[in-house]
Formats: C-alpha cells, sequence, structure tokens
C-alpha cells in the first residue's frame, strides 16, 4: 500500500476541513475502482482534506493481511477517521455526511432517509450489476456476459433517466449522497459499452454533479465507446 498526498479541493462550500495535525482521514483507494471513486468524490465535494493510500488491487494487494485487518472483505474502499474504520463505499457516504452534520447531503427524516436509503440500495444493486459489471468485462475481462449486464444497464437508465425528468437531482433541487452513490459507474458506463447518448436527463444530471465545487473526476480509460 502507498500513501499519497491529495491535493483536496475546496469543496461545495468553498473552504477546507481540516483535521487536528496527523489525524487527516486515509481513503484506502484504487484508481479505477467506482466504489473508490464514490467515496473520494464525496471527500472532494466536502472539500476534507486526506491522504490517499493506494491499494494495489492488480497484485493483490487487498487479499494481504495488512489491508485485511482494516476490511475483511478485501475491497477497497475504506475510510480510516484516525482510529474508526469504515468499509463500503456507501456506508462511507453515510458516515462521512453524519460524521461531519452535512443534513444537505443527507437529509434526517423518516421519509428522506428511506427515500436515500432506496438510492443506495440500488447503486448496490442494479447499477453494480449492470454499467459496473458492464465496464468490468471491457477493462478487467471480468467473466460475465456482455450482451446481459449491457441490458441490466439500460433497464435502470432508463428508470433513472424518467426520475431525473423534472428534478436536478436525484431526490430533488439539490445534490445528496444518492447522487454520490450513483454517479461514477453511470459516468464511466460508456467505456462498458453502454452508450449514454439516449438518455438526455442522465447527462445532464452527470454535468451538474461535474459542475459542483470539489468535483473529483473518475480516471478514464480508454476502453468500450471510449477506446
Ligand atoms: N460493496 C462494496 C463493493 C466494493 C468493491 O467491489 N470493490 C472492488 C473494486 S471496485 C474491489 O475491491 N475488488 C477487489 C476484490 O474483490 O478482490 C462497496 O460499495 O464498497
Amino acid at each position: 500500500m502507498r500513501a499519497e498526498k491529495e491535493d483536496t479541493s475546496r469543496g461545495a462550500d468553498n473552504r477546507r476541513l481540516h483535521q487536528p495535525q496527523g489525524t487527516a482521514m486515509k481513503l484506502y483507494h484504487f484508481p479505477l475502482s467506482g466504489h473508490a471513486h464514490r467515496a473520494r468524490l464525496f471527500l472532494g465535494l466536502l472539500g476534507v482534506e486526506h491522504e490517499l493510500v493506494h491499494v494495489d488491487l492488480a497484485n493483490g494487494a487487498q487479499k494481504k493481511p495488512e489491508f485485511l485487518a482494516l476490511n475483511p472483505l478485501g475491497q477497497v474502499p475504506v475510510l480510516d477517521d484516525n482510529g474508526t474504520v469504515i468499509a463500503d463505499s456507501n456506508a462511507i457516504l453515510v458516515y462521512l455526511a453524519r460524521k461531519l452534520d452535512r443534513q444537505d447531503w443527507m437529509p434526517l427524516g423518516a421519509q428522506a432517509e428511506a427515500e436515500i436509503q432506496k438510492w443506495l440500495s440500488i447503486a448496490a444493486g442494479p447499477i453494480a450489476f449492470g454499467p459496473a459489471a458492464a465496464r468490468l468485462v471491457t477493462v478487467f475481462k471480468a467473466p460475465f456476459q456482455a450482451e446481459e449486464v449491457i441490458a441490466r444497464a439500460h433497464a435502470i437508465l432508463g428508470k433513472i433517466e424518467a426520475q431525473l425528468t423534472g428534478r436536478p437531482f436525484l431526490t430533488g433541487a439539490t445534490p445528496t449522497i444518492a447522487d454520490v452513490a450513483l454517479y461514477s459507474y453511470i459516468a464511466s458506463a460508456p467505456e462498458g459499452n453502454v452508450d449514454l447518448q439516449p438518455y438526455r436527463e442522465v447527462r445532464a444530471w452527470l454535468g451538474r454533479i461535474e459542475a459542483l465545487p470539489g468535483f473529483v473526476a473518475f480516471a478514464q480509460t480508454p476502453a468500450g465507446l471510449r477506446a
């Protein structure tokens, strides 16, 4: 694992959040992981100073005892907030929103929280098994049926297109962690041969997220429709 200094952005409210000396959050990530990008994007949008630790997935660093001690599932991302260790991208989004009391990104209230949870489930279900899986086929030679995962991607993109019609962000007028959770694997869907051209509202939504202060781009690969 290799630590990198992250030049953190200004964040959505144009200020940097500095942790006390020596206690910056650490994000264990891999640059081509959309799950890891999801967490990194939120840190950027929040303007939280953090250190990136590169986990070399290509060489199996995620299955070494040192990493398994942080996340027994052997996957990135993992956040280490001065000894509080959170694994799983969606769990990290929830943790950061609540720890930093950012109700703008994750509102309180039974209905609002249930609505957010629904989108986190969509990120972990149809998005992971649709556009994310399609990209795994082209970028990492994963043994999935390309046609099947591409069809799944279009099925969920159609639903998201409908949701975004007349709504700038997934749950309403302002962005929440629901948008952060879905961004990375939808933005990178063309790498898995999932064409976003039919989805005008989805493409406009991607643009709105990319225009947010503190936005951090997901590394592109020349795969699929981007080849
Ligand atoms: N549910 C997890 C999924 C994380 C995940 O699938 N991570 C992948 C990279 S995108 C990984 O670490 N794969 C390495 C492995 O499973 O060995 C999350 O949301 O964080």
